[in-house]
């Protein structure tokens, strides 16, 4: 077997917003289409290497067309090395900051230069990482926002087809009384092998999470994410200690720096860093890594069809988080089966782009 050594030739990139299935009611806000960004990284050799961004807003997928194409100019020529290529991308944007929408390009770059490389080497991303393409345990995070509690009942019910074993249900409705109604109506009708996690988004303020929180600690929660303000690991820590049930952060990590804080701090049980804001597959391996050395179980956050890959390679690999939202854009979804996530038996990350659905969502 040879190996062919790829060189980068550009990149391009597509805005689209398709409408969600499951509409999300967040404490911070309600999404109900998914913005997204499409990267293509095109090589010399032919192959290319596909990722996407999920950017919250379509004002910014939009935005950051030109952002990519800036990007392109900069990289044109340069060897496809992951380690060689990470330190450039995040040298192109160290004056305005690797953080924010600007992470989300710099990450799916590196993710789609990793499934060029994989496609080259004709393996599952996973297994080019160094890992069996096991299937991973994953819980139904489409859906199950701010909603009245029996609505929320059956959504959690509809949540379970495809033998899903856990779903999350969003809190943060400004009286815990509320809050409560839903955990109970949802957990009365979930079965007892069902885990449900509970994400807030920052709603709280320290003096309401502790309250929160320990009154959910008898209401049969598996994990509660992001009580309080995102980066404030110091509150976040002294609320783990004082609560039974597991608490989770890690959405918000924009690279290591924040996270190896969080961990020195103990501020969350578990971690669940995002691909698109911790530096992509490079960034996530390190993750990985840091975790590992703390001891840390290690869930994804969104992208379910890179992130699958990334789990099976992750010491301390705990839940992947699964959003249905990309599906109707891709050639072969990702299949869920009996609450596991299937890594795809072919080379690189597994997605295509179905271009008669892109051209349907693009954004112009
Ligand atoms: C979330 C994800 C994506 C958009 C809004 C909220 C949420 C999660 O924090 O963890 O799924
Ligand atoms: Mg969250």
């Amino acid at each position: 077997m040879t190996f062919t050594a790829l060189t980068l030739r550009s990149l391009s990139a597509t805005a689209v917003t398709l409408p969600m299935k499951r509409p999300l009611g967040t404490s911070a806000q309600t999404i109900d289409k998914a913005s997204l960004l499409l990267v293509n990284l095109h090589t010399e050799q032919g192959v290319t290497g596909q990722a996407y961004a999920f950017c919250y807003l379509s004002s910014i997928a939009r935005s950051l067309v030109p952002v990519v194409a800036e990007l392109s100019a900069a990289l044109a020529g340069q060897p496809l090395v992951p380690f060689d290529l990470a330190n450039r991308i995040n040298r192109h944007f160290k004056l305005p900051g690797v953080v924010g929408p600007l992470a989300m390009v710099a990450s799916s770059v590196d993710t789609a230069m990793w499934d060029a490389l994989a496609i080259a080497a004709g393996m599952p991303l996973a297994t080019f990482l160094g890992a069996a393409p096991q299937p991973v345990r994953a819980y139904n995070s489409n859906g199950l926002g701010l909603m009245p509690p029996q609505a929320a009942a059956d959504e959690a019910e509809a949540l379970l087809e495809d033998g899903f074993r856990g779903v999350k249900l969003r809190l943060g409705r400004g009286e815990i009384a509320l809050d409560l109604a839903a955990v109970r109506a949802v957990r009365k009708r979930l079965p007892d092998h069902v885990h449900l996690m509970v994400d807030f988004n920052q709603a709280l303020t320290f003096a309401d999470a502790m309250q929160y929180c320990l009154a959910l600690d008898t209401e049969g929660v598996y994990w509660i994410e992001e009580p309080i303000r995102h980066d404030d690991y110091h509150h976040t820590a002294l609320i783990a200690r004082a609560v039974k049930t597991p608490i989770q952060i890690g959405e918000n990590f924009a690279g290591l720096p924040p996270m190896a804080a969080a961990l020195a701090a103990s501020a969350s049980d578990y971690v669940m860093p995002d691909l698109d804001r911790i530096g992509g597959v490079t960034g996530w391996q390190r993750a990985a890594g840091l975790a590992a050395a703390y001891n840390r179980e290690v869930s994804s956050h969104l992208f379910p069809e890179v992130s699958a890959h990334l789990l099976a390679a992750t010491p301390g690999r705990h839940w992947l988080e699964y959003v249905d939202w990309a599906v109707p854009l891709l050639q072969e979804p990702m299949r869920i089966v009996d609450g596991m996530a299937i890594i795809p038996d072919r080379p690189g990350n597994g997605m295509r782009w179905d271009e008669v659905a892109v051209a349907k969502f693009r954004l112009d």
